[in-house]
């Protein structure tokens, strides 16, 4: 866990004030019941000046861990509102210190003063976290489970919810404390040698150990590291980028997926020009929609870099979909497969057949002709172009226009989702503050490594060991700069 007071956090006046009584909402605005926090050296007491019992029982002679019920008095002697006060006595509560925590009504107006009375006994406003940062610094949470509160307090999907809970309940700290454990095996090893650096001769620490040593290290840094794919998409969305030529309907689908009129259609091509995204759920997964520029061959400058930014936006998406206009199948398909199929060859691809509510006759037949040689999974569209790039793109015929074949390709999305999101890990990285420690503990590893297969000196090793060491201990935050510590807390809302 993390230590109480190393001198860096000292130093940083992170402690100054820890004792202070400090309260603070820890509920959003809205509902019935509205849940006011107080947490600090003295606090009961503190409360008691505003809170009484019917019975005349007082919150000072309150056992920890049990609630009370009575009334919170104004100053000029009317009563604020009915509550309950839960009373925790230190260290067995969530920051460590005497806390309680009333639940009143939620009226706005009864929040306010109730805050101010608290202030106007002793209490200060809390900053936002400031009662999870007490909690790390009382050693009962370390960084990374710091953090995962405001994941979990966020989080708006199951699986959103259990990377949340389980790094919460120390999935990342396991994790450090295993591969710290080795690093430090590694690293006394070599010091012992070091210790006896004299006697030319000796070696102590058997190359083929530590060397063994430094790949098992590697492997479980490099597996966590490729989990980060997996929680950036659960925490953002699933990036899924929507591209094709111009007028094809790509804001039009855009906006029937996210429910919302968020992109302008029309009818004259080249309409959008920046990237326009929006989130939204499907079947428990977190898509985030990026709609992107049509693309063909323009002189306009504005135009070019917008379908240089689409073209970006595909290769940095996990799904790509590609709308083509039905009724111009063949052409736009023929037009665009040499520029889009080199940026998807390791993604999934779907080929959305749009406006399908305007094919007839032969023009339909067409169209179910392609779908049918799908279904034969060698359909080769125009001219052989298909087979040529690639044949297996999955096609789903919709018209963005009427929602028609829009629950079918929801469907296909979540059933692509749930193969890519599919991870045999309990620890899965959502941080990009935790991934670029570990990237940066795997650097000074293979650093560490190739030295020691080059046979040079153990010092040089040794620095790189407690590279690695130092990067793995700012994941927990036992040396973690002030400034990180800060960015941490600050992200917090105010009660949390
Ligand atoms: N009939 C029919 N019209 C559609 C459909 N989808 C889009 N449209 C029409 O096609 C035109 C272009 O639609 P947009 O969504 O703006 O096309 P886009 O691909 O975003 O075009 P750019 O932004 O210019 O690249 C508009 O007039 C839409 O109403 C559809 O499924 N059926
Ligand atoms: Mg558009």
């Amino acid at each position: 866990m993390a230590t109480n007071e190393t001198p860096q956090e000292r130093r940083s006046g992170l402690l100054v004030n820890q004792l202070t009584p400090i309260c603070a909402p820890a509920t959003a605005p809205g509902g019935a019941l509205s849940v006011v926090r107080v947490s600090g050296e003295g606090c009961i007491a503190l409360c008691d000046t505003i809170f009484h019992a019917k019975n005349g029982r007082t919150l000072s002679d309150t056992k920890g861990g049990s609630v009370r019920f009575g009334y919170i008095t104004s100053d000029d002697g009317t009563t604020l509102d009915e509550v309950l006060a839960s009373v925790f006595r230190a260290p067995h509560s969530y920051t460590g210190q005497d806390s309680v925590e009333f639940s009143c009504h939620a009226s706005p107006y009864i929040v306010a003063e109730l805050l101010r009375l608290l202030c106007q006994a002793g209490c200060r406003t809390a900053e936002p976290g400031e009662f999870t940062r007490r909690a790390f610094l009382a050693g009962k949470l370390d960084l990374s489970q710091a953090e995962a509160v405001a994941d979990l307090i966020s989080a708006r999907t199951c699986a959103a919810h259990r990377v949340a809970m389980n790094q919460l309940r120390g999935s990342l700290y396991r994790e450090f404390e295993a591969l710290h454990e080795r690093l430090l095996r590694l690293s006394s090893l070599l010091e012992l040698e070091l210790d006896f650096a004299d006697h030319e001769d000796l070696e102590f620490a058997d190359r083929t150990e530590l060397l063994a040593l430094c790949d098992e290290l590697d492997s479980r840094i490099a597996a966590l590291l490729s989990t980060y794919r997996v929680g950036d998409a659960v925490r953002h969305g699933l990036p899924v980028c929507i591209v094709g030529d111009t007028n094809a309907g790509k804001s039009t689908l855009l906006n029937r997926l996210v429910g919302d009129d968020r992109a302008i259609v029309s009818d004259t091509r080249g309409t959008t020009r920046d990237l326009i995204e929006d989130t939204v759920q499907i079947g428990g997964t977190t898509f985030r929609f990026i709609d992107t520029a049509g693309i063909r061959d323009t002189d306009d400058t504005v135009e070019r870099i917008g379908i240089d930014r689409a073209l970006a936006a595909v290769s940095r998406a996990e799904i790509v979909l590609w709308v083509v206009d039905a009724t111009r199948a063949e052409s736009e398909t023929t037009a665009l497969a040499p520029r889009l199929a080199p940026l998807v060859q390791d993604k999934p691809l779907l080929l959305l057949l749009n406006k399908t509510d305007l094919l007839t006759g032969n023009k339909k037949q067409e169209t179910i002709n392609i779908a049918t040689q799908e279904d034969n999974g060698e359909w080769v569209m125009v001219n052989g172009q298909w087979s040529m790039v690639n044949g297996q793109w999955p096609m789903v015929k919709i018209s963005a226009k009427t929602g028609d074949g829009i629950p079918a390709l929801q469907s296909r999305l979540a059933a692509i989702a749930a193969d890519l999101l599919r991870s045999d890990s309990d620890t899965i990285l959502t941080n990009a503050r935790h991934t670029e420690a570990f990237a940066r503990a795997l650097d000074a590893i293979r650093r560490a490594r190739r030295a020691l297969a080059d046979g040079l000196s153990g010092e040089f090793v040794a620095q790189d060991l407690a590279l690695a060491r130092n990067a793995l201990a700012e994941i927990v935050g036992r040396i973690t700069p002030t400034s990180i510590l800060h960015s941490v807390f600050q992200n917090f809302c105010v009660g949390k």
